[in-house]
């Protein structure tokens, strides 16, 4: 069984490196040289726990990176799939692409297997014309299979593990040949269905926690309106056996939270209303937070902006992903009020990336009266005690100091 890997990012780099350590032969394809040149160098694209381990164990079962699409029985996309602004559906161009290719090399009976998130019915609309287009027949010349992946950054070599997973086919033999190549390294539940709801089913699922991490910020804005612990709200009504609301905080950041909801909004509209409000809810954060900056210059007679630093740039605790961050979305809001000289650190973040950032933490504290905490790093956690003589604005509740504020 060989295994061409298209796409080798977050998720398609730990995929190929857990499928080459358990013994399949796979080949990792990126269309970017400089990726493929830093694999090849023994250097792996980012920083995630174990991912070091398993790309040595995958270069001993002899991986291969390449810029080539390389002819093999399955093929793995994993490419990225945005949201088009302008009507909130899906951008499927980069998955048109890489099939594309994959039609120019693959052999008669491969499979397709896309791992990339898309809307319901993406599948069918814009993947399965392109096999129809070369001449060829879905089920007997070729077959689709949809495995949206399902890992969460920051313990993604665990849970590509460990989850229960989704695999969506035309018919169940092949569901099943692409089930036994994820069992090879997956210990969780394999459910077969059709590619239809597989496609559905992974969007609900981030969906449902953008709609929950909503409802959390919307209590934020209600119990900072009347003087009310949020935090502790949350804490005794999770202790109820059915109730389980998740945490506020300055924004919904990353690719993917931020992203799949819009699909359902762009594809279902007039019929996607909770949805679309929990994304408005998310994406007004970031200015909350900044009126919440504001409030407190003026209590503290802070004028001077740029005597304000924001701790964290990621867009979520412990990972160096900083796409859609809290941080970016604040920094934007920042411009449209003229307001600049912010300055910004974040332990993860190796080059500059924004105006006023900093490379050093202490260098970063000398130069700020009030820290905002955007992101809970645990490199702040574990160095609280350095804040004592800050003012703190605390948008993660992990900070423990007296006279701290929160959300
Ligand atoms: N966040 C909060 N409050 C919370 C939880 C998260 O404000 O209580 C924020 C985070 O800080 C971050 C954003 O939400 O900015 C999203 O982070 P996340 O940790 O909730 O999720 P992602 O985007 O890293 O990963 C999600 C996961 N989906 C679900 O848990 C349903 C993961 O399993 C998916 O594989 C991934 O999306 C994906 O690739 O689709």
């Amino acid at each position: 069984m060989k295994v061409n890997v298209i796409g080798l990012g977050y998720i398609g780099l730990p995929t190929a490196l857990i499928l080459a350590a358990h013994g399949t032969t796979v080949i990792g394809t990126d269309k970017n040289l400089a990726v493929v040149e830093k694999l090849n160098g023994g250097i792996v694209s980012f920083d995630e726990e174990g991912l070091q381990g398993l790309f040595q164990q995958a270069v001993n079962n002899q991986i291969k990176f390449t810029t080539e699409y390389q002819k093999a029985d399955i093929y793995i996309v994993a490419v990225p799939t945005p949201y088009i602004k302008r009507d909130k559906k899906v951008n499927a161009s980069y998955v048109i692409s890489a099939v594309k290719e994959v039609l120019e090399v693959c052999g008669k009976g491969a499979v397709i297997v896309i791992e990339s998130t898309v809307s319901p019915g993406t599948i069918n609309k814009f993947v399965r014309p392109l096999i129809a287009e070369k001449g060829l027949r879905c089920g007997e010349d070729l077959h689709l299979v949809h495995a949206p992946e399902r890992i969460i950054p920051g313990s993604m070599i665990k849970e590509l593990e460990n989850n229960n997973r989704t695999i969506g086919a035309d018919d169940v033999e092949v569901g099943n040949k692409v089930k036994a190549l994820y069992k090879t390294f997956c210990k969780g539940e394999i459910a077969v269905t059709d590619i239809k709801t597989a496609e559905m089913t992974k969007v609900v699922e981030n969906t449902y926690r953008d709609i929950n991490i909503a409802f959390a910020n919307e209590l934020a804005k209600i119990c900072r309106s009347d003087n009310m612990n949020v935090y502790e709200i949350i804490n005794i009504a999770n202790m109820h056996p059915r109730v389980n609301i998740l945490t506020p905080g300055p924004g919904v950041g990353g690719h993917c939270i931020s992203v799949d909801p819009w699909f359902l909004v762009g594809d279902y509209p007039g019929l996607a209303n909770i949805i679309l409000a929990a994304r408005k809810i998310n994406d007004s954060m970031p200015e909350f937070v900044l009126e919440r900056i504001s409030e407190i210059m003026e209590m503290k007679g802070i004028t001077d902006v740029s005597r304000v630093g924001l701790y964290g740039l990621t867009y979520k605790e412990n990972v160096d992903d900083i796409r859609e961050s809290p941080t970016l979305q604040l920094l934007e809001c920042m411009r449209k009020h003229l307001a600049r000289g912010i300055k910004v650190y974040d332990p993860f973040v190796h080059e500059n990336i924004v105006e006023s950032q900093y490379q050093d933490f202490d260098e970063f504290l000398q130069a700020v009266d009030l820290v905002v905490i955007m992101v809970g790093h645990r490199q702040i956690i574990e160095n609280m005690e350095s804040l004592s003589d800050k003012t703190v604005l605390d948008t993660r509740n992990v900070c423990q100091l007296a006279n701290v504020y929160k959300l």
